[in-house]
């Protein structure tokens, strides 16, 4: 018999603390280089600003608490964590003085650890709100194992009266638009978005064309009326969320570009149909405000398959690869060709950004990133 010996992964709890640079976006680097040197990181929580413990003469401090999964052990989780500071340009100068990055471990699975260098559970924890506010959100029944109560026990007894209040970012442009093949996971990210960032969500309403599920069984009958169908669809519900609203007040997210339209009518119909088609386009699209960024979520048609899959909408099992490799075609070819105005091409292969924070934390890098008209391109590193 043989026996294979692999180290057992092991949950642990981190804790982030940033009070000086661009506070957002050093969490989500570490975030992206935790899973990178230290495991799959599982979840997070919110972002809160917390007002400085300790030494209160300095700013306040972004801070997030981190469920990761590890094959570590702590003494190389602690050097890991170490070397993910200094990459990120951490100076230590006084104790508990201004950080870009600051990384500690709460727990660790349940050990008990007090050597001179590493003491697991971190020995403060308890009395300070900015590390039991986000461990409230994440991890509220992990049970301390020395003190043996919960986080959300510990929360409740704890004496700190610092405040600690989520943490509301906003986007850099008033008018997102996500576009993407179909599968890609345009829907998901602005879901998400909007849930991060308070902004409103305008989100193409597709089962409701009528021709969808007959267009994908015999296109050629159907192409003409399921892009018109899709064409008056979109003009009306941007009319009424784009219309006089203003863009001022609120920012928007949106799953679909009114220009989507003549790009599928391109593909799907035929040169007359498009040509007429493309005349009632023009006069539509007059009125729509230019979305500030168009980013262009961008997967290997394989993917988009399995995504679709997947999902199981009965009418979309049809599509076939061929089919999405013409539609991100007309998308890269209008990319070549667009007027000037802010593009960015997300290469996210397979990355699932809705269940691993480390590529959602990518993403939202890639969209605040100052960004100039043109097309740029970047790609998630997996
Ligand atoms: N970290 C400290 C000391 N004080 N205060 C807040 N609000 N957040 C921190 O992360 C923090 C602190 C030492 O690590
Ligand atoms: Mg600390
Ligand atoms: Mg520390």
């Amino acid at each position: 018999m043989i026996y294979i010996c692999t180290r057992m992964n092991r949950k642990a709890v981190l804790h982030t603390g940033s009070n000086l640079g661009e506070r957002d976006s050093q969490l989500r680097r570490a975030l992206v280089l935790m899973e990178e040197r230290v495991g799959t990181v599982l979840s997070t929580s919110s972002v809160y600003e917390t007002e400085p413990w300790g030494n209160t003469g300095q700013a306040s401090f972004l801070n997030q608490a981190i469920l990761v999964s590890t094959a570590l052990s702590p003494q190389d989780l602690m050097q890991a964590i170490l070397d993910i500071e200094l990459v990120m340009g951490r100076v230590r100068r006084e104790p508990w003085g201004e950080r870009i990055i600051d990384i500690d471990i709460i727990f660790y699975a349940d050990e008990i650890i007090a050597e001179e260098n590493l003491s697991i559970p971190h020995p403060r924890m308890s009395v300070r709100n900015f590390v039991l506010v986000p461990l409230a959100e994440l991890v509220p029944e992990w049970r301390h194992p020395v003190l043996m109560q919960t986080v959300r026990e510990l929360l409740d007894a704890c004496p700190d009266t610092l405040k600690t209040i989520p943490h509301v970012a906003r986007l850099p442009h008033p008018f997102i638009v996500i576009e993407g093949n179909i599968g890609a996971g345009k829907t998901t990210l602005c879901q998400m978005l909007s849930r991060d960032f308070g902004c409103r969500l305008v989100l193409e309403q597709f089962a409701d064309n009528p021709f969808l599920p007959y267009f994908y069984t015999n296109p050629d009958r159907y192409a003409f009326p399921v892009e018109l169908f899709f064409m008056t669809e979109r003009h009306k519900q941007l009319q009424e969320e784009l219309g006089q609203h203003s863009l001022f007040q609120e920012h928007i997210v949106a799953d679909y570009f009114f220009l989507k339209t003549l790009l599928f009518a391109k593909n799907n119909l035929q040169e007359e149909e498009y040509r007429l088609f493309q005349r009632l386009f023009s006069v539509l699209n007059a009125s729509f405000p230019k979305p500030d960024l168009l980013v262009f979520l961008h997967r290997p048609v394989d993917t988009l398959l399995d995504n679709i899959r997947k999902r199981g909408r009965a009418y979309e099992q049809e599509i076939s690869g061929d089919y999405l490799q013409q539609i991100q075609q007309v998308y890269f070819d209008f990319f070549r060709t667009a007027p000037p105005m802010p593009m960015l091409i997300l290469d996210i292969g397979q990355a699932d950004f809705q269940t691993k924070p480390a590529s959602y934390a990518q993403i939202l890098d890639a969209i605040q990133a100052p960004i100039h008209s043109g097309v740029s391109r970047k790609s998630l590193d997996e």
